[in-house]
């Protein structure tokens, strides 16, 4: 195995293994609002905390972009953190949330891990060599439409103003999908693209640590991710789409006619 990966995983495991512990400690938290419907506690400061230590004692020169601390370091190697995804779920003792850390070398995705401490699931990826679930393979599923499929999605709760948009984009797929979920946690939703147990996922304004790992562990699976244009400029718009090669680009077809200017930018 890649030992970056292996460093990843350590560094995963630490972070989500101490974030199930304070499951019991919930009600006494301190909880903060980084704005509005935007939560912070000392349990994603700690479990950032610890993840970071662990990466940066391997690899002491490496630079880190981490939700709750930013930026920091120069380096070809880039961290990119987010120590508890699905902080609103976890405040809610609701079991699904997770650790999430990718690695981009010279701005390239390389390695992926996705943890979810609760039902102790562990997602991993790396460059040019496949996406796996607690070591066994994982491949996106094969519907070339949206018909029947079932798509994940979150609501754009911190940028109200595209709900219209979003609810354009709602009608249109779960007119013809089976179903669509909103399970609270985007890197677990892109994870679950990547294992097949969701056909494809669309969302409004993540943020790059929300969606680093998760974008690898789909490419790794065969599947194909872009922003709303169907181009890879994601990471800065915020706006994603996910799925096989043809579920992606019947979502992208679907989508167009529901995008605002600020949408298609
Ligand atoms: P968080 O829990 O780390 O804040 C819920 O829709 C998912 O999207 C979570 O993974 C949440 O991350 C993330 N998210 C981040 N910014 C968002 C935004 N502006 N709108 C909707 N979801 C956002
Ligand atoms: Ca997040």
């Amino acid at each position: 195995m890649q030992p970056m990966l292996n460093i990843a995983i350590r560094a995963a495991r630490a972070a989500g293994d101490y974030i199930s512990r304070q499951v019991n400690n919930i009600p006494n938290l301190e909880i903060e609002s980084k704005s509005t419907n935007d939560f912070v506690t000392q349990v994603d400061r700690m479990a950032e905390a610890k993840i970071i230590e662990t990466l940066l004692k391997a690899y002491p020169d490496h630079s880190i972009l981490a939700e709750e601390s930013g930026k920091s370091g120069d380096s070809d190697y880039q961290w990119i953190i987010d120590p508890l995804d699905g902080t609103t779920n976890f405040l809610h003792g609701f079991p699904h949330f997770a650790v999430s850390i990718a690695l981009a070398h010279k701005g390239r995705l390389e390695q992926a891990v996705i943890y979810d401490p609760m039902k102790q699931e562990l997602f991993c990826a790396s460059k040019g060599e496949g996406a796996t679930v607690n070591n066994k393979r994982i491949r996106v599923t094969k519907p070339a439409t949206t018909e029947g499929a079932l798509l994940g999605t979150g609501f754009p709760f911190r940028a109200k103003h595209h709900f219209p948009a979003y609810q354009g984009m709602f009608n249109e797929f779960f007119k013809s999908a089976a179903d669509v979920r909103r399970a609270g946690s985007a890197a677990l939703d892109l994870a679950y693209v990547a294992a097949g147990r969701l056909d494809g996922f669309w969302e409004i304004g993540l943020q790059p640590w929300d969606m680093a790992a998760g974008v690898l562990l789909i490419r790794e699976a065969g599947g194909l991710i872009g922003d709303f244009n169907g181009d890879d400029k994601y990471l800065e718009n915020g706006n994603i789409v996910a799925g096989n090669p043809k579920l992606f680009a019947d979502m992208i077809r679907k989508l167009q006619p529901h995008l605002t200017a600020e949408l298609k930018s």
